[in-house]
């Protein structure tokens, strides 16, 4: 079951750029960042709410580490911007398959690896009203 929104995903040119403006304007900090090479992004979080079991929600900033990423090719095609979203739940593997039931393209065989040791999956965003959508469970979670 969806239980939360995880995060919401950014697409920037420059990182660091774009962690100061969340920095200056908001006052959000980075919770973590890190570089995810089979994804192909430098990436931060910043937490918004909640606590670290699991609960919160987070922007997730992301550069690209190449131009043929997934967000090297959105960067380049829309300029910065919102690239994804990410449902939370405790049983990405479960919820994937539901949902593949259902007749929506799931990306990933099985979960890989994402933000801070969690499990994600992606939902074809032609399939989602234009939407590239994210499954999650956080490491706490599994
Ligand atoms: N949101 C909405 N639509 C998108 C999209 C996005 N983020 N990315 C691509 N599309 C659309 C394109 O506009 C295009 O539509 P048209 O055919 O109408 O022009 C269509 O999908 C195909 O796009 P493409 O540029 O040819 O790109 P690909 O098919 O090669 O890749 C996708 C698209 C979704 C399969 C790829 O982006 C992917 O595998 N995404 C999942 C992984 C990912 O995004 N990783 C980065 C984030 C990591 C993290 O969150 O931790
Ligand atoms: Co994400």
């Amino acid at each position: 079951m969806l239980t939360r929104i995880d995060h919401i995903g950014i697409a920037c040119f420059d990182l660091d750029k774009t962690v100061e403006f969340y920095r200056a304007t908001y006052g959000f900090e980075v919770f973590h960042s890190e570089v995810n090479e089979e994804q192909g992004v430098r990436e931060a979080m910043l937490k918004i709410n909640g606590t670290s079991d699991g609960g919160a929600s987070y922007l997730q900033l992301l550069e690209p580490t190449r131009e043929d990423s997934a967000v090297g090719k959105w960067l380049a095609k829309n300029g910065e911007g919102v690239h994804h979203i990410a449902f939370g739940t405790a049983d990405v593997d479960g919820d994937a398959e539901a949902i593949r039931g259902k007749g929506v393209r799931v990306l990933y065989d099985e979960p890989r690896i994402g933000s801070m040791g969690s499990r994600i999956t992606f939902l074809h965003p032609k399939d989602c009203h234009g939407v590239l959508t994210e499954l999650v469970t956080s490491a706490a979670e599994h």
